[in-house]
């Protein structure tokens, strides 16, 4: 029973423990507070914190999509923490974790932190679901094989997806010219935003197989609606377009997980942290749908 003299939990969507228990969730949230290969400006490793404070503040009815996310459970993981002897060490952990939470049956909702955690996530996907796909949300290419002396620095995040999965990619438009040539060379799916709205979702789902991961790095959004990002850049993707395109590859396809990432709460507004909470949850919706 809630006792209403206290705040509510402290977990993500502040649900009680009925409906946040380990075992009694179908969701598990795991925040990974980790930026060390960050090169622009840190502070990342606030965001899965601000991500589930801003949670308490959402409904829990999700009036997009006319369902209650919550009621398949959701249950959030103590914070992993950061591997201080390498990024690549530090994708395996994340790989490990992942891995135990999906081969206990979970639905795996990873919260950065930098975005390249979904290295380590994807990895852990791809092993269990052999034909999977990755759809990513980002301004830049981030397809360099390596990049200051490691190959899981985060401007590296997307190569290292493109090891285990074919990936489609919206938001691009910012890329080194190595990258934009490789993009080329290889017929990547990229879009810009502009290519989206010309080209429209069903282009962008008809690019994915049936299992699509989603690796959602925050600075795909415009600064005007998320500026909480170290690394901004102008002419972004807006919430509703990145929620249309979200709502049509649920309705055709199974999403398997995903993560969001790259909120750096310290600068940009409160709204910024609303944002990621609100998609994660609306994600989740979408994933998993109705609860009976
Ligand atoms: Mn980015």
């Amino acid at each position: 029973m809630s006792d209403e003299r206290f705040y509510p939990p402290v977990n993500f969507a502040s649900l009680e423990a009925a409906h946040s228990s380990f075992d009694g969730s179908r969701v598990v949230v795991l925040p990974v507070p980790y930026d060390s290969t960050v090169t622009a400006r840190a502070g990342t490793r606030d965001g899965p914190r601000a991500i589930i404070e801003a949670s308490a503040d959402m409904e829990l009815y999700d009036v997009g999509l006319g369902i209650e996310p919550w009621k398949h459970g959701i249950h959030t993981m103590p914070e992993l923490a950061p591997h201080t002897g390498s990024p690549e060490a530090m994708c395996a952990r994340i790989e490990e974790v992942v891995g135990e939470l999906l081969d206990a049956g979970k639905f795996v909702v990873t919260l950065g932190g930098e975005h390249t955690v979904a290295a380590g996530a994807v990895r852990a996907h791809a092993k269990r679901a052999p034909g999977l796909c990755v759809l990513a949300f980002d301004a830049h290419s981030d397809l360099r094989d390596e990049y200051l002396d490691s190959r899981f620095n985060h401007a590296c995040t997307l190569r290292r997806a493109l090891d285990v999965a074919p990936v489609t990619q919206v938001g691009l438009r910012s890329a080194s010219v190595e990258d934009a040539a490789f993009i080329r060379e290889e017929g990547l799916s990229f879009y810009s935003p502009r290519e989206l709205r010309a080209a429209g979702v069903d282009d962008v789902v008809s690019k994915l197989d049936d299992d699509v991961y989603i690796t959602i790095d925050l600075d795909n959004f415009d600064p005007s609606e998320m500026s909480a990002v170290g690394t901004p850049e102008p002419g972004g993707l807006h919430w509703d377009e990145v929620s249309d395109l979200l709502i049509a590859v649920a309705k055709r396809k199974r999403i398997v997980g995903f993560d969001v990432t790259e909120l750096s709460p310290s600068l940009g507004p409160a709204s910024c942290a609303q944002l990621a909470a609100k998609l994660t949850y609306r994600l989740i919706g979408l994933a998993l749908g109705p609860a009976e």
